[in-house]
């Protein structure tokens, strides 16, 4: 019997986090520059987080960080002692635990073949994040090595930029119900980098093999993008029958919903106005980079729980509109946030932090998966190892990068995923 459910894979957050401010267009990033990290409490909030949505009763997944510093990579730059210190910065970053942009994942009741279909971001626009894919590829090539249910792919070539589920909604019934798969783009011109490239979407969409009939195309409002809505999971989610979106995340708002309605006539618009919300406070504060979860048991799949970062929940007009929300008949029954402040300050809330999967864990390595034993183990691990602190005047340290690498495969080796070194 199969057990198709949404499974949460969070990234761990990497212990060379930092706040080398290497990301235009991504406001908080840009304002922390210079900042010292704390990657110890960082890598504790992100677990944390996990640990709650396991105790909703959710499937909760994993991805490991990725090797840094990549030396391999400042080596293809040439690398020397004078080398650019934003080059050596760029291969210190822990970027990797936004998972939610590590690929576009199209489930099986979608898909052609009927088999989950998983598409790296090649992550272009920006070089610290475009060194991350074939790391991810080697780490997806484990978790999902079950031919039989799942289906990898390279990415699509670097003439266009992608960033994976960042840029990608999926409305369905429920989740092992067939989709309706829709992918937003930006265009250039504003003064902020479009990252996710219309060509980009269209190609991911026929290589993850949907129906044309079910993959839309949006675009993403230019305004939203000089905002600082460099994704658009900052002004908008998806989850189910259900849309939870800022008035100005689409370049043609009522258009976007007619496109989406025409061939899922359920959709559900839970729409902020900007009167109550205006673009510049859902990008500070990070409202819609929610999590917007069916809670199991709750009554079916109407009851939707939303995982807010605590800067929405303080902040006191998003407040007043997360409880008018609350008091109204709406599909979005609960408000829970979370303290990602470490990832916050980068620009990454709960809903980059991770990526979803549809699938029955059964099909997957579960060295992946999560449970509360291994939680707590992860814990331990972190707090032995993760470095306390790092001001950005470190990064570069020889010594501190060899504690981060040992750091890691510490977290390998009591996970059995030593073969990831
Ligand atoms: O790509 N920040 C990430 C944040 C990614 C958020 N993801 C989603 N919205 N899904 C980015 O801009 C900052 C790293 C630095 O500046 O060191 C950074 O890469």
């Amino acid at each position: 019997m199969t057990n198709i459910v949404e499974i949460n894979f969070d990234g761990v957050v990497g212990p060379s986090h930092n706040y080398a401010g290497l990301s235009l267009g991504n406001l908080a990033a840009t304002k922390n520059a210079g900042e010292t990290s704390f990657p110890r409490a960082a890598a504790l909030q992100g677990l944390d987080k996990m640990r709650a949505n396991m105790a909703l009763g959710l499937t909760q997944g994993f991805f490991l960080p990725l090797p840094r510093p990549n030396f391999d990579w400042l080596a293809t730059m040439g690398a020397d002692p004078t080398i650019d210190p934003r080059l050596v910065a760029a291969a210190w970053s822990a970027s990797s635990m936004w998972t939610a942009n590590a690929a576009t994942v199209s489930p099986a009741a979608d898909t052609v073949d009927g088999r989950c279909h998983l598409t790296p971001a090649n992550l272009v626009t920006m070089p610290h994040r475009s060194m991350e894919w074939p790391d991810t590829l080697r780490q997806l090539s484990v978790a999902f090595a079950d031919e039989r249910h799942f289906a990898l792919h390279p990415p699509v070539p670097s003439s266009f930029g992608d960033e994976g589920a960042a840029n990608h909604m999926r409305f369905c019934a429920g989740h092992g119900s067939p989709g309706v798969e829709v992918f937003v783009y930006g265009k250039t011109g504003g003064p902020f980098p479009a990252r996710q490239h219309e060509q980009a979407s269209r190609a991911v969409a026929r290589i993850n093999q949907l129906d044309p009939a079910r993959a839309l195309f949006i675009e993403q409002n230019p305004a939203a993008i000089a905002a600082g809505a460099f994704h658009n999971d900052v002004v908008a989610v998806a989850n189910e029958r259900v849309l939870f979106t800022h008035a100005q995340a689409f370049a043609d708002q009522p258009g976007s919903y007619a496109m989406i309605r025409a061939v899922f006539p359920e959709l559900e618009v839970v729409e902020v106005p900007a009167d109550a919300v205006t673009l510049e406070e859902a990008i500070a504060t990070y409202l819609f980079n929610a999590q917007l979860l069916s809670q199991p048991g709750a009554g079916g799949s109407s009851e939707m729980a939303l995982v807010v970062p605590l800067e929405s929940w303080e902040h006191a007009r998003v407040r007043a509109w997360l409880d008018s929300m609350l008091a109204s008949n709406g599909p979005i029954r609960s408000v829970i946030p979370v303290d990602v402040r470490q990832s916050m300050a980068n620009g990454g809330g709960p809903a980059c932090l991770r990526l979803r999967v549809v699938a029955d864990p059964a099909t997957i390595d579960p060295r992946f998966l999560l449970d509360r034993a291994k939680a707590d183990l992860m814990a331990e691990v972190i707090t032995a190892h993760w470095p306390e602190h790092i001001p950005t005047a470190e990064i570069g340290n020889e010594a501190l990068a060899q504690d981060i690498l040992a750091a890691r495969a510490a977290l390998l080796e009591a996970l059995d995923l030593s073969l990831l070194i």
